[in-house]
């Protein structure tokens, strides 16, 4: 397609859609008419690309996610289609600036955080690689909430995606099917063996949508299928007759809800019905589907796990094992053992998270409410699950009870996945080995041949290549366009690591990507910054393990320091926050009232004008990101070590060329052994040393008395200097009201920490020295390519 056929597409969608020429439609309109010019070129390569799969008798990988932090399309499609110039002249030539529609698309925001933008990452380089890769999630009507924050307060609204969104979406209304809550299986026996009837269900109707993913210059373009929730009974007209129209609504309510919103939550589980039903509605529906097109081309279910790989992202869709289980033995009559190996042999899950309170758990009596049949196959594995725990652990009952699928009137979700699927992994080296090491040590002595590490990657071309055109400019002129399609080409840039023209040609980018972040922030938040400072960025989910209290505690540090000494030497430094709290999370909603705190009264106060900044950017997501990651040179991935699974944002801000401050956390590790200790800020405890000091009884209150600065610092938090008290961040610190006084160990880091910023006020003073650092990041960026992270999953857990 050249810029005279992209011109003729838009005119005839701008005709058709909205009558009108393309040089007299509004930028919504000339919008929508360029994603469905773009959808259609993916619809056909689509097809193209099914078929000859199908042809092929390809293997197929379904990635079930709850999850799918997609971001923008726009950008990203033209890219990948390399249609990017194209498009923006043949919208040129009618008047329309092809970055004004790119402003108007909001971002697809089916995740919270990390998890689902790492499924949106695997997508696009399965795409990219030309894998046969189909997504499942969920059509929530509403993404992750809006942020703002009112009076220091983070506020959530309503995330109305679809009215700009649903350009993307492609229903197959004829594709519905139906998934059964509720009511009671009946097991009886006949000449014919066992059977189960499922009586007196509720049926919800999902609606398949397709979202089309593109690869980069790839022939693959797969499917990303969101599932949406619809009553099968429209309207009860007898209610609606006597008056009752709440209750002619009722039904229809109840079902499609399952699919109105996202639970903004990823830090603990809160039990809830409705997030079951989700679970269970996009799991079933996916399955059915998957179920049903292996049946159509093959005719017969046992070569299932031979031509099938579906995949559990964290125990989320954790269902697929009883699922699967009912579909097999009460659809297709396999029985119970022949059901299980192909079971086994088909699902494979990755863990996401050790933080207890984040490990999915239900009520019993709930589960087997909601999902009767689901409830009594989940039984059955537990029962045969604890019988041959009996065989090997005998008499060992902590061991068996720990292991166990239910226990204690719960049903446990990772034990279910780790009973069931034939591989589990964690997602970095670090994290893999904790999870063998302690929480699944059990299930590793069991059967260490199931578990891998597959280490974090990103989509780069995203968040390298379309975030900052201006380095890649550079990066091909230096080293050609190999890294494109290969990351790891990327080394080559060492080459230039002691050419003075090269650093100060980064340099200068930087400072461009710096400008645009300065202004976005002036027109967002009214904020002035100086793009001469240093731009120190910690952008996250907010949440206690990542330890934004001790960024905010050493701003506060820093802060008194340059009151006390207004001749201190050094450069000026401009921090920058952004983050989302889960709604229902007390304390993070009060770091980010700390922060805000923190940001107002230094940026009012004269004493430190041009010296020190801090910024609270509001509503974090996809897009916001793209702009901050490209404007950072130090990138904060300050987590207590052991608790933060990878991090990916640490990859996203390295290949950007920040450096990186952290703990010998997640990733971070691996970011330490490619670049070296030279080319980032370490500090803190080894998640080793984290462990040993729990154990020999950990006491916040000792470290603050041999700091008398620290114990200043911690004034500043009750004594109302910063406008307001925050008191309850200052007791989870320092009391033992909820068990533990500061359980992320900020107080015991602090010191380090201040050690390791000094360090880097001191770096940034060598402007070559650093800017070297800076590309020895770029060039070794180039393993956390999600390429690499796919090929390993296709390779060695997928088997395609
Ligand atoms: C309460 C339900 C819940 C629990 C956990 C929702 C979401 C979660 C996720 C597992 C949280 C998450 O996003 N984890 C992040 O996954 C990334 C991708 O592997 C890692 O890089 C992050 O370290 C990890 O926190």
């Amino acid at each position: 397609m050249n810029q005279k056929t992209a011109a003729a597409r838009l005119e005839e969608k701008c005709k058709l859609h909205f009558g009108c020429p393309l040089n007299s439609a509004t930028n919504q309109q000339a919008y929508k008419a360029a994603c469905l010019v773009v959808r259609d070129i993916l619809i056909e390569k689509n097809m193209l690309f099914q078929h000859r799969n199908v042809e092929a008798e390809q293997k197929q990988v379904y990635y079930m996610s709850m999850e799918f932090l997609v971001g923008t399309s726009l950008r990203n499609n033209l890219y990948n289609l390399k249609l990017e110039r194209p498009f923006e002249n043949a919208l040129s030539a009618a008047g329309i600036n092809i970055h004004d529609l790119y402003e108007i698309e909001p971002d697809a925001g089916l995740g919270n955080g990390g998890l689902g933008r790492l499924a949106s990452c695997y997508m696009d380089a399965a795409s990219s690689l030309g894998y046969a890769m189909t997504g499942f999630s969920i059509r929530y009507e509403f993404g992750i909430f809006k942020q703002k924050i009112i009076d220091g307060w983070q506020m959530e609204f309503p995330d109305d995606w679809l009215n700009m969104g649903e350009v993307w979406l492609q229903a197959r209304t004829d594709e519905s099917v139906e998934v059964r809550f509720g009511g009671h299986a009946d097991e009886y026996m006949d000449e014919d063996g066992y059977h189960v009837v499922h009586r007196d269900y509720t049926t919800v109707l999902a609606v398949p949508y397709d979202m089309f993913i593109s690869g980069y210059d790839s022939d693959a373009v797969n499917k990303l299928v969101l599932w949406s929730a619809k009553s099968p009974k429209s309207i009860d007209m007898g209610a609606f007759s006597r008056g009752e129209y709440a209750k002619a609504l009722e039904e229809n309510t109840r079902a499609e809800v399952i699919s109105k919103v996202l639970y903004p939550a990823d830090d603990h589980i809160d039990g809830k019905i409705l997030r079951l039903r989700q679970q269970y509605f996009f799991v079933s529906a996916s399955l059915q589907s998957i179920i049903a097109r292996h049946v159509k081309k093959y005719g017969r279910l046992d070569n299932l796990a031979d031509k099938a790989a579906i995949h559990i992202n964290d125990t989320h869709p954790a269902l697929c094992v009883p699922e699967l289980m009912r579909i097999l033995m009460d659809e297709h009559n396999f029985g119970w053992d022949d059901a299980w190996q192909i079971t086994q042999n088909t699902l494979s899950y990755t863990n996401h998270t050790i933080m207890s309170e984040a490990l999915e758990r239900w009520n019993e009596g709930m589960f087997r409410e909601q999902l009767p049949r689901i409830y009594q196959i989940t039984a059955e594995i537990n029962r045969r699950l604890v019988q041959e725990l009996q065989t090997i652990y005998p008499g060992d009952v902590a061991k068996i009870e720990y292991m166990a699928v239910i226990a204690n009137h719960e049903v446990r979700m990772a034990n279910l996945c780790l009973c069931a699927c034939h591989t589990v992994n964690g997602v970095s080296k670090l994290h893999s080995d904790i999870l063998t090491n302690s929480i699944f040590r059990d299930y590793y002595n069991l059967d260490h041949k199931k578990f891998q590490n597959v280490t974090n990657g990103i989509a780069y071309r995203r968040w390298l290549c379309q975030s900052n055109p201006e380095l890649c400019e550079l990066l091909s002129s230096l080293i050609g366009n190999g890294y494109l399609k290969d990351a790891r080409k990327l080394e080559s840039l060492l080459e230039y690591q002691d050419d003075p023209s090269v650093l100060a040609s980064l340099r200068d980018i930087k400072l461009k990507k710096k400008i645009a972040l300065r202004d976005y922030i002036s027109k967002a938040n009214g904020i002035n910054i100086d793009e001469n400072s240093i731009y120190d960025i910690q952008i996250k989910r907010l949440h206690e393990y990542k330890r934004q209290l001790l960024n905010a505690l050493q701003i506060l540090h820093l802060y008194r320091q340059l009151k006390e000494n207004p001749h201190l030497e050094i450069p000026p430094r401009t921090f920058l926050f952004a983050a989302k709290a889960s709604s229902g999370y007390f304390m993070a909603k009060q770091i980010i009232r700390l922060i805000v705190a923190i940001s107002n009264t230094i940026n009012a106060d004269p004493a430190v004008r041009d010296r020190l900044k801090v910024v609270f950017i509001e509503d974090y997501k996809v897009s916001l990101a793209e702009i901050i990651i490209p404007a950072a040179d130090i990138s904060e991935q300050i987590s207590i070590a052991g608790k933060e699974a990878s991090g990916t944002g640490n990859m996203k801000l390295m290949i950007n060329g920040a450096v990186t401050i952290g703990t010998l956390d997640g990733a971070n590790v691996e970011i330490c052994e490619a670049v070296g200790r030279d080319n980032m800020f370490l500090f803190g405890m080894t998640s080793d040393e984290v462990e040993a000091l729990w154990r020999q009884g950990y006491s916040p209150l000792s470290f603050v008395r041999a700091n008398p600065a620290l114990r200043a610092v911690l004034d500043m938090l009750t004594s109302g200097v910063l406008g307001a008290r925050f008191d309850d961040i200052a007791n989870s610190l320092l009391t033992n009201q909820y068990g533990v006084a500061d359980a992320y160990m900020t107080i015991a880091d602090f010191e380090d920490y201040v050690r390791a910023q000094n360090l880097v006020s001191e770096t940034y003073k060598d402007a070559e020295k650093f800017a070297r650092m800076s590309l020895i990041n770029i060039a070794k960026a180039g393993i956390f390519s999600a390429d690499r992270s796919v090929s390993e999953y296709a390779n060695n857990i997928w088997h395609i």
